[in-house]
């Protein structure tokens, strides 16, 4: 194969604590790709515009009150409903940037006392990111970033619980980023790194699916 047929956008996730600096580093990405001319998008989870995203930002703003494994099966099920989209997307050539997925759903979930493979279960068959990159920073340090915002789950302890989860969900393919370093710094690390795997995807390298 040429390999020209296959191209494709690449799936890039953002994974880490509340206050980790995802949402600017995505940002960041975006304009830099952008920059140099690659069709991208930045996405983020969960997708507040949908029907399901009002019920999930209803729960986490403390509005409504449901048991641990709905809100969870709402979780995965606001990223069911952009599945085909993600997959179009990316078939067309288009790279996405998302601001969390699965791994913040596992260990969330987990973090409260479900069973871990009963939250990975409903995962299964979503596309599996090329690339994720973990903005690792102690829960602590994390805390100290301007306060919570006030929102369900922003408490030191469980967040604390949060990271020990997703370390359990880390593999060694994730690239772990050191998110207490200047947000310049960070940028910069994580520019190199999404650059390859845009290349890499260019070049044909096939779709997988979860549970990897
Ligand atoms: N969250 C996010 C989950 O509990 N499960 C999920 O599947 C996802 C995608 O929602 N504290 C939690 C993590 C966050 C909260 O996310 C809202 P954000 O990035 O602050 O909008």
């Amino acid at each position: 194969s040429t390999g020209q047929s296959d191209a494709r956008g690449a799936l890039i996730v953002l994974e880490g604590l509340d206050r980790s600096g995802k949402t600017s580093q995505s940002a960041r990405l975006l304009s830099h790709l952008n920059g140099l001319g690659y069709p991208v998008e930045s996405w983020r989870f969960p997708d507040r515009d949908t029907a399901v995203g009002k019920m999930i930002s209803s729960y986490l703003t403390n509005q409504s009150q449901l048991d641990d494994h709905t809100i969870h099966l709402l979780f995965s099920a606001n990223r069911w409903e952009k599945r085909s989209l993600m997959e179009a997307k990316l078939k067309s050539g288009t790279s996405l940037i998302v601001d969390r997925y699965s791994y913040s759903g596992v260990a969330f979930s987990s973090a409260k006392g479900l069973d871990i493979e009963w939250c990975k279960a409903p995962e299964v068959g979503l596309l599996a990111p090329d690339l994720v990159m973990y903005l690792n920073i102690p829960p602590e340090k994390a805390a100290e970033r301007g306060g919570y915002g006030g929102e369900r789950y922003e408490q030191l302890e469980f967040q604390k619980s949060v990271a020990k989860y997703y370390e359990m969900l880390s593999d060694p393919s994730w690239k772990m980023i050191d998110a207490c370093l200047p947000l310049e710094d960070v940028e910069e690390q994580m520019k190199e790194i999404v650059l390859d795997c845009v290349v890499s995807c260019q070049k044909g390298k096939p779709l997988t699916h979860l549970w990897l």
